[in-house]
Parts: structure tokens; C-alpha cells; sequence
């Protein structure tokens, strides 16, 4: 995972990164997307309850489905996860809608010091869109969690999610207080292509 990643020498080797969020927004196609570097059209994945899709020695990521009737397999591991990456869908108002109630249980069930970032997926959709970019950036504002737009699609900045989410990681963990503190959300500011404008 880690090496993956692009970022070595990493001394936790049980690292767990979750996807969540609701049914649909495209967790699935996310991970696919980082793992093969392909977009898998049609909803022909159904995640049921925790699906184990990416792992190697460092650490593992798991793929969650977002049904309510699975939130209680979900709970539990949650208070293991070191990062979560929280996806709603750009073209579905109410998965954006219910991206309060799951940072509340975020908040509620999750380790105090976890890694969450925010992820506005489907973005390559743009005549289904209806959330705004800035609509976003608001919440996760307001959350104090990165925030970037991300498409399963197109692979806009998918990798670059999981790559920040790694580097916070990896700056954590690290013993030697000598090095600059890694600014999270500096790094996703600097690094993300947004959709909109000048060709991306
Ligand atoms: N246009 C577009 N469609 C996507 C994207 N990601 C996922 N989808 C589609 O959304 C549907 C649900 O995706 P899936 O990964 O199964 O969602 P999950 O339930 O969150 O795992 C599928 O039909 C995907 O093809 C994306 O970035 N752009
Ligand atoms: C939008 O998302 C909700 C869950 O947030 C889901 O129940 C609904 O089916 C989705 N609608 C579409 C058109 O994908
Ligand atoms: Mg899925």
C-alpha cells in the first residue's frame, strides 16, 4: 500500500484507509481507478458490507458500502481506521446532503486523530452536476477536513488523494520533530486540478 503510494520507509505497518459514504457515489471505481488506473463503467459492483479490495504488507484499503443497514459492520471499524476518505457525488444532492450525518458518526465512532479528507466525486460530470465546487469547500470548511473533486472517470486527482492522505500519514508517525511539519491542507490546495477552466 504504502510503497504504493509512493511514500517508503513508513514505520506502521497495519496502516487501514477506508472509503466511505453513501451507495453510489463511487467508492468502488475510485479504488479501482488507484489500483489499476482503469474507470469501470455501470454500477455492476455491488459492495456489500466491508469489501477488502487493496493489501500488502504495509497496510490495507477497504472499500465500505454506505447501505444503512450495513453502518453497524461499518462502526466497528472505524475506531481502527487511520484515515477515511469521505466521498459524496457531485451529480446527487443528497449524498451531499448526508455528508453531515456522516461526519457526525465520523466524529462519533472514528479514532480522535484520524486523517479524513473530503471528496466531491463524478466531477468529469458536468452537465449532471449539481453541487457547486464551492459548496463543498464550505463544508469541509466548516468540518476543518481537506476537500478536493475527484472523478473515478477521468482519474482526476484520485491519486493525488490517496498521495496526501499517505504523506499525512507518513509525517505523523515519523519520530524526527526536526523536519517540517506537513501541512495537509496546504499540500491538497497547491496540488488539486479543479474542473471548470482551463481545460482540466
Ligand atoms: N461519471 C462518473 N461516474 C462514476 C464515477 N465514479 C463512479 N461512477 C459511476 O457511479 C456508479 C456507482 O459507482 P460505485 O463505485 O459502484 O459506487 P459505490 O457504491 O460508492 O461503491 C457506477 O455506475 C459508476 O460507473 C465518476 O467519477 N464519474
Ligand atoms: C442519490 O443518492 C442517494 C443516497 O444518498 C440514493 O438513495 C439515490 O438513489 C441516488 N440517486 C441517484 C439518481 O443516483
Ligand atoms: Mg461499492
Amino acid at each position: 500500500l504504502v510503497a504504493a503510494l509512493g511514500v517508503d520507509s513508513l514505520p506502521c505497518s497495519r496502516l487501514q484507509v477506508m472509503l466511505v459514504g453513501d451507495s453510489g457515489v463511487g467508492k468502488t471505481c475510485v479504488l479501482v481507478r488507484f489500483k489499476d488506473g482503469a474507470f469501470l463503467a455501470g454500477s455492476f459492483i455491488s459492495t456489500v458490507g466491508i469489501d477488502f479490495r487493496v493489501r500488502d504488507a504495509l497496510g490495507s484499503i477497504w472499500d465500505t458500502a454506505g447501505q444503512e443497514r450495513f453502518r453497524s459492520v461499518t462502526h466497528a471499524y472505524y475506531r481502527d481506521a487511520h484515515a477515511l476518505l469521505l466521498l459524496y457525488d457531485v451529480t446527487n444532492k443528497s449524498s451531499f446532503d448526508n455528508m453531515q450525518a456522516w461526519l457526525t458518526e465520523i466524529h462519533e465512532y472514528a479514532q480522535q486523530n484520524v486523517v479524513l479528507m473530503l471528496l466531491g466525486n463524478k466531477a468529469d460530470a458536468a452537465h449532471e452536476r449539481v453541487v457547486k465546487r464551492e459548496e463543498g469547500e464550505r463544508l469541509a470548511k466548516e468540518y476543518g477536513v481537506p476537500f478536493m473533486e475527484t472523478s473515478a472517470k477521468s482519474g482526476m486527482n484520485v491519486e493525488l488523494a490517496f498521495t496526501a492522505i499517505a504523506k499525512e500519514l507518513k509525517h505523523r508517525t515519523m519520530k524526527d520533530e526536526g523536519e517540517q511539519k506537513f501541512q495537509l491542507q496546504e499540500f491538497v490546495k497547491k496540488e488539486t486540478r479543479s474542473t471548470g477552466c482551463c481545460g482540466f
